[in-house]
């Protein structure tokens, strides 16, 4: 069969639209109520978050609104750092990098109170909507036939049991409609349902009632007069029956037969009228028959999530178990359950889809969920690997365009780091270190040790860029533009000769959070050095991404010049140390934790593609053997980014052992640095605590099991594990260069596939080991 002819046949095997439904249940399930938060299913809308933990007595449904933040924006930039630059590069020459890093404690680092507390600021959770359920009076309540769940492909919890003959049953969503929480409760006997409800806050807030509608506000602290951010949150309830009452904060149903509880909550942020919003949400939810409400609910996240469909063969006896069962068995007889993978894929994107929307925040280091006022790390914007990794499943997963409150966060953030540049380096463009907030930080952070590391900016540069990769939009390509050159002319005005080497490089510099032993044999060590390798590829990266684009885009000529000029001068991508690894840092310095978390020196590898089996063999090689010394183990997210390393270096079966080690159930939540990261019974990543990047991590390491781009072709199943051989199913992946892909496999083989674009293209596919020229069809 020529190549054209086999091209039709498959599609013609495999009958593929635009939408696809899932085989095997896109389900979580259990058969008990929540005992802490990590149990409770995750519900979003990009706005809104909820997470119910279905009890029986009494329910617990924690709220969040992506935006609600404490802080505010300030100027913590050390307008005199610049001036010490020269002595600071003075002693990384002469080997005294604990001295020069001890300068920069006192000198290089933001002013004020750095991440601690505000203005920095912190994701907070909104409150807590709180049930007290009554059955005719019976204390301790006997019930049965329990079940709670979380239908990834329609986004609708679910809650149900039985006390004596009456089925309760209450249904869950974040409206993707009226962006409003709704909960319908129903019992199939008239006239059972009674409760008190309230809505609270540990701290800035109040709670009232006024025509029977609970209202919950406060502001929050901003660092300097306590008037930072307000939010305004209405609980209301509609009645089949029964009657409603109030006392002064709760509200009391009595015997009713079905009940609506709407909440509608906004934030001040960009949004002055958020009171009469709230209101206005509210009221076009009320008019809505529920009906209609779900239905519109669900067609308007159906349209995202259903871009896709993941079939990665059998998963045996599954059915009967709990989503905690099924890890537990999962972990013991991998085998035995394929599409656990497929869920987990699938998660990753029902997270996406529900923590960030365009318009509002990209995730954050818990996406949208919180049930803490002060959460682990502000649940800020980590910029050294996090944020990035909240974005690497989108591509992949046919989401790309989920970028973009990412690039919005960017462009707001580079004024901010215009001034930053300048305050520390003297420099042009912009940068951002290693952690900001909504505010706009830029600033290093409070301790040199891991707060100056200056990749952060770069780093999301290239998601900004993955997003044109995927779309070939070239509109959006003009908007990023500025921010990509911004940050560019940063780091092309920073970098100085080094001596030694005779390469251009960054100093100070760090790879991030790592440290080093001095090579004097002293036993001291610093973080702080000359040209860490994670910034010399990034640097490469996107000078190499700016030369193209400005190219495109016809502009900028003598700056593109400039930028090929230095890419001549700043050191290779990856240089191999005398034991056969890809160096940290320039010099060849033993690390102090050789299992640290971080791997940032494999950046190259992924989310670049400068390290690849075929482009870079013996590099390829010694990242083999920098993953082995820094061994399989860590927070959720280290061990995701290892799973996508080995997918890169084409292991399917070491990306599969990853993916098995995060896999683990856990309930601690303690903050963990080292090994030990696996997942929640809700299946939300744990490092532990929980943090959603080791989601995101997950879904793109499948994704990158299954399908390629990153070279100039399309790579089917470039690294499946022995375990999904046998067969499976693909429809809907993306490709860079706008390609979409579907394809089938049996015995490690694909037996047919099918790759469209918006027109007829000619594009590079690798299938079963064999490359060739396929014209896309529409
Ligand atoms: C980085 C990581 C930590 C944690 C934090 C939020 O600092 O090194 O493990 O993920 O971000």
């Amino acid at each position: 069969m020529n190549k054209k002819s086999f091209v039709i046949l498959s599609m013609i095997i495999l009958g593929l639209s635009n939408a696809f439904s899932q085989k095997g249940a896109l389900r979580v399930w259990y058969d008990k109520p929540a005992k802490q938060w990590e149990e409770c299913v995750p519900l979003g809308n990009g706005r809104l978050g909820m997470t119910p933990d279905g009890g029986v007595a009494k329910e617990v449904v924690v709220l969040n609104d992506i935006t609600l933040w404490s802080g505010a924006s300030q100027d913590a930039n050390n307008y005199e750092a610049y001036k010490k630059l020269p002595e600071i590069r003075q002693l990384l020459l002469a080997g005294k990098n604990d001295v020069a890093q001890s300068l920069m404690d006192k000198d290089f680092v933001c002013t004020g109170r750095g991440s601690g507390s505000e203005p920095f600021g912190c994701f907070q959770m909104l409150g807590n909507l709180v049930f007290d359920y009554s059955y005719n009076g019976v204390a301790d309540v006997q019930y049965k036939d329990y079940k709670r769940d979380l239908l990834l492909n329609n986004a609708i919890a679910t809650t149900t049991y039985k006390v004596g003959d009456v089925t309760y049953k209450r249904e869950y969503f974040t409206s993707f409609d009226d962006d409003v929480c709704i909960i319908r409760m129903t019992a199939n006997k008239a006239s059972q349902i009674s409760f008190d409800v309230t809505v609270n806050r540990s701290e800035k807030s109040t709670t009232v009632v006024e025509d029977n509608e609970l209202q919950m506000f406060g502001q929050l602290e901003n660092g300097t007069n306590g008037k930072g951010m307000q939010y305004f949150t209405k609980v209301k309830l509609q009645l089949k029956g029964g009657r409603l009452a109030s006392s002064d904060k709760s509200l009391q149903v009595k015997n009713a037969t079905e009940v609506m509880v709407f909440v509608s909550t906004k934030t001040d942020w960009k949004d002055a009228a958020y009171k009469h919003n709230v209101q206005k949400f509210l009221n076009a939810a009320l008019k809505k028959p529920y009906t209609t409400q779900r239905q519109n609910h669900i067609a308007k996240f159906q349209k995202l999530f259903n871009r896709v469909s993941v079939d990665l063969g059998e998963s045996k006896e599954i059915a009967a178990m709990t989503t905690d069962k099924r890890l537990e068995n999962f972990s013991k007889n991998p085998g035995t359950d394929n599409n656990f993978a497929a869920l987990m894929f699938q998660f990753g994107r029902y997270l996406s889809i529900s923590s960030t929307r365009i318009g509002l925040l990209p995730p954050n280091l818990q996406g949208l969920w919180a049930n803490q006022i002060h959460t682990p790390w502000n649940g800020d914007y980590h910029l050294d690997v996090n944020v990035q990794m909240n974005h690497w499943g989108l591509g992949v997963g046919n989401l790309s365009e989920l970028h973009l409150p990412l690039a919005d966060l960017m462009e707001a953030m580079v004024p901010f780091g215009e001034k930053t540049a300048k305050a520390y380096y003297n420099a042009d463009g912009w940068i951002a270190h290693v952690i900001t907030n909504i505010w706009g930080f830029t600033e290093p952070g409070e301790s040199a040790s891991w707060g100056i590391t200056k990749c952060g900016s770069g780093w999301m540069c290239n998601n900004l860029w993955e997003h044109y990769l995927y779309s070939n939009d070239k509109e959006y390509l003009k908007k990023i533009y500025p921010i990509l050159k911004g940050s560019a002319q940063f780091y092309n005005s920073i970098l100085v000769k080094d001596p030694k080497s005779g390469y251009m490089v960054t100093a100070p510099s760090s790879s991030p959070e790592n440290a080093f032993l001095l090579p004097d044999g002293s036993g001291k060590h610093a973080s702080i050095c000359v040209g860490a390798t994670i910034d010399n590829q990034i640097i490469r990266e996107l000078f190499d991404n700016v030369i193209y684009a400005s190219k495109l885009l016809g502009k900028d000529e003598d700056f593109r010049k400039s930028l090929q000029a230095t890419l001549q001068q700043i050191p290779p991508v990856g240089i191999i140390s005398a034991d056969g690894r890809i160096q940290e840092w320039l010099e060849d310095y033993k690390e102090v934790d050789p299992q640290h978390r971080h791997i940032s020196h494999l950046y190259g590898i992924y989310p670049a593609n400068q390290i690849t089996p075929l482009k870079t063999p013996s590099l390829a090689e010694a990242a083999k053997k920098s993953l082995e010394v820094r061994g399989d183990d860590g927070p959720s997210w280290a061990i995701a980014y290892k799973q996508l390393f080995w997918a890169r270096l084409y292991d399917g079966d070491r990306a599969f052992k990853l993916f098995k080690q995060i896999m683990r159930l856990t309930t601690a939540t303690h903050i963990n640095y080292g090994a030990g990261g696996g997942v929640y019974p809700n299946l939300f990543s744990a490092g532990p605590p929980f943090q959603i990047d080791g989601n995101f991590g997950v879904c793109a390491g499948i994704g990158e099991m299954l399908l390629q781009s990153h070279e100039d072709f399309i790579h089917l199943l470039p690294a499946i594990p022995a375990e999904w051989k046998s067969e499976g199913e693909v429809k809907g992946l993306k490709a860079r260069g706008n390609f979409m892909v579907s394809f089938k496999w049996k015995d490690g083989k694909v037996t047919s596939y099918k790759i469209t674009s918006a027109t007829p293209r000619k594009v590079k596919v690798k299938v079963n080991g064999v490359m060739k020229d396929v014209m896309t069809t529409k």
